[in-house]
């Protein structure tokens, strides 16, 4: 019996209704499997705690979040309680930099039943991999002076480590998907970083010769990603230009409420956090229809960094039978709670026996 213990840590606003309907979920694929099991323990840490505490979690909250397997977060804001600096670096951010989550995984494809703004999305199926504790994020700079004089200075951190961490994250990837990474540079306007940027992919790349690699600039590859988002595979992106494709990469699969990601610790010391794209979109709170397909894929990619690849392809499948049949949120353009969408996902899942973990039969549009 494999026994995973899972911090769960809900958060702010939807955050609170999606993490217990995937929750459920992974209890259902657990019942399913026999040999799998989840321990979870939550954690109340969220802008709440903050009023009540003065800080976003408890003073040993990384020592108890070190002995996880992993972490499972909902969303982290609440900008009537507290500045978004505050809420994000004091919880979602320090785990990441401290627990040293250097890879940020975000896929986008098109999902049966959901209907993409793009007039013709093709099948796209992309994952885009933003380097997650460095460049534009980098806590480097200051600010002097005050009124007309006043200057922010703001410094980009590129180091050749984590920046060839996250192009060879890229080109593992691409050996098992479609053979092919591309690469978000801006070298014909920032003049060090990004330069520097393409010198490093090009030296990853030759040690992948069976991948094929491309180098596009940010503004252009936004571009693509709306006339021709079927032409990726995998992207590399720096955290900034990274966190922007991939807002992207949700909107044209038609809604950030299904987008998934992963930060994956890749040196084995510490857990990795599985949080979906959204944040805690405050105003759908507490209407019970926050649509929990960014939390259950966020869950799929979990199963898969537990090893358990083929218990994601199901539920992956799952959710796609259950959004090609009409099962959707608002957002999404349907009626539909996030219970019910919950609860057909969990229907659907039961009548997959322990065996049966061969593809769900998905009804395309
Ligand atoms: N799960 C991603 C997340 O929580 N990101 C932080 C964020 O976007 N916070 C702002 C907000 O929740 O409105």
């Amino acid at each position: 019996m494999k026994a995973l213990k899972v911090a769960n840590i809900p958060g702010d606003g939807i955050g609170r209704e999606v993490v217990p309907a995937a929750v459920e979920v992974l209890k259902t694929i657990s019942d399913i499997h026999g040999g799998l099991k989840f321990e979870f323990t939550d954690f109340p840490w969220s802008c709440e705690y903050y009023l009540e505490h003065g800080k976003m979690m408890a003073d040993d909250g990384m020592e108890k979040l070190k002995d996880f397997d992993s972490i499972f977060l909902g969303a982290v804001g609440n900008l009537q309680l507290v500045p978004d600096h505050v809420s994000l670096w004091g919880l979602l951010i320090k785990i990441r930099r401290e627990f040293e989550q250097q890879i940020n995984i975000r896929p986008a494809k098109v999902l049966k039943g959901i209907r993409s703004p793009l007039i013709n999305p093709k099948d796209f199926d992309l994952i885009v991999v933003r380097e997650n504790s460095e460049g534009e994020y980098s806590s480097v700079g200051g600010n002097i002076y005050s009124g007309d004089d006043e200057i922010a200075i703001q410094n980009a951190v590129f180091s050749r480590k984590a920046t060839e961490k996250a192009m060879r994250y890229a080109f593992e990837l691409a050996k098992k998907r479609k053979k092919h990474v591309t690469s978000a540079t801006k070298s014909n306007g920032i003049t060090f970083s990004m330069p520097f940027w393409d010198n490093v992919f090009k030296d990853v790349a030759k040690d992948y010769p069976d991948i094929q690699n491309d180098s596009q600039h940010i503004d252009a590859l936004s571009a693509f990603f709306v006339t021709q988002p079927d032409r990726f595979d995998v992207i590399v992106a720096s955290n900034l230009f990274g966190d922007i494709l991939t807002d992207l990469g949700a909107a044209i699969m038609g809604s950030i409420g299904i987008a998934p990601a992963a930060n994956i610790n890749v040196n084995g010391k510490y857990p990795s956090m599985f949080e979906p794209v959204h944040g805690s979109a405050p105003d759908i709170i507490g209407k019970g229809i926050a649509n929990p397909i960014g939390q259950i894929w966020t869950a799929k990619m979990m199963l898969d960094h537990f090893g358990e690849q083929e218990l994601g392809s199901t539920l992956l499948n799952v959710i796609e039978s259950v959004t090609s049949d009409g099962f959707l949120t608002p957002d999404i353009g349907g009626k539909n709670t996030t219970k019910e969408v919950t609860d057909e996902i969990i229907k659907r899942l039961k009548k997959v026996d322990k065996k049966g973990l061969e593809a769900i039969e998905v009804n395309h549009l």
